[in-house]
């Protein structure tokens, strides 16, 4: 089973979280999904919990993500909301090689000329959330 790393945006914006939680779900039909908190509801909830100072907390998220990163044999990123962190990975795991899926609804956004000008990305614009659903399985 490949070990997949799904990235999708939380600080940039929860409104597509159902969406990833829809992609994640059938990428773990066949694979290792390291990152499934990305697609869950309750995220906003959970990210202003107090208990622990924002600094720590933030420094042990970028650690565990980019170990996460370092495991992982594909990136898939869903990029119609835009997220800084979700750049971040996406040029974080080219330069360790990884091969990156993204995906992004071309009716509601314009993707980056940072990632659409790169040939290293694998970029897969759609229009409806089944066609996503349907190219998922083939990659
Ligand atoms: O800039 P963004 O927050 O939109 O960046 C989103 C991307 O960064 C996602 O693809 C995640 O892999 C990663 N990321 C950002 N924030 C978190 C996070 N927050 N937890 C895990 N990965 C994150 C806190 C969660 C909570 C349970 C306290």
């Amino acid at each position: 089973m490949k070990k997949i790393y799904f990235a999708g945006s939380i600080r940039g914006g929860r409104q597509d979280a159902e969406l990833y939680n829809k992609i994640i779900t059938l990428l773990k039909q066949n694979n290792i999904v390291l990152t499934e908190h990305v697609g869950n509801p309750n995220l906003s909830n959970l990210e202003t919990d107090t208990t622990m100072a924002d600094a720590q907390r933030d420094a042990a998220i970028y650690t565990r993500d980019t170990e996460w990163l370092k495991q992982s044999d594909l990136v898939i990123a869903e990029c119609t909301t835009t997220s800084h962190g979700v750049g971040y990975e996406l040029a974080y795991a080219e330069k360790l090689n990884i091969p990156c899926h993204i995906f992004y609804n071309k009716t509601r956004c314009r993707l980056s000329a940072m990632l659409t000008g790169n040939p290293y990305f694998h970029i897969h614009p759609y229009t409806t959330e089944q066609e996503l659903l349907t190219l998922l399985p083939t990659l």
